[in-house]
């Protein structure tokens, strides 16, 4: 299986051990479309494997096959339109 991508919102992570879980707080999401939006472009980031975000309580929870940068991940979620922090 090395060397096989998996969609970033895929629920195949076969390395559950080894994952990255990284968790940032966005201001600015107030409904599905928000949610959506965040994650197509958070997905775009090399190693992310699964996200999870929430427009209700505005937390963003990144499963990532490598330790993620922060920059990139603010970057991404500011081209969506929000902003974001680690928590
Ligand atoms: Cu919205």
């Amino acid at each position: 299986m090395v060397g096989e991508r998996n969609t970033p919102e895929g629920y195949f992570s076969r390395r559950d051990s080894l994952m990255t879980i990284t968790t940032y707080q966005v201001t600015g999401m107030s409904c599905g479309h928000c949610e959506t939006a965040v994650r197509s472009e958070v997905a775009k980031i090399d190693g992310v494997e699964r996200i999870d975000v929430s427009a209700t309580d505005g937390v963003l929870t990144i499963e990532s096959a490598t330790p993620l940068v922060d920059a990139d991940v603010l970057a991404a979620v500011d081209e969506a339109g929000y902003d974001a922090v680690r928590a």
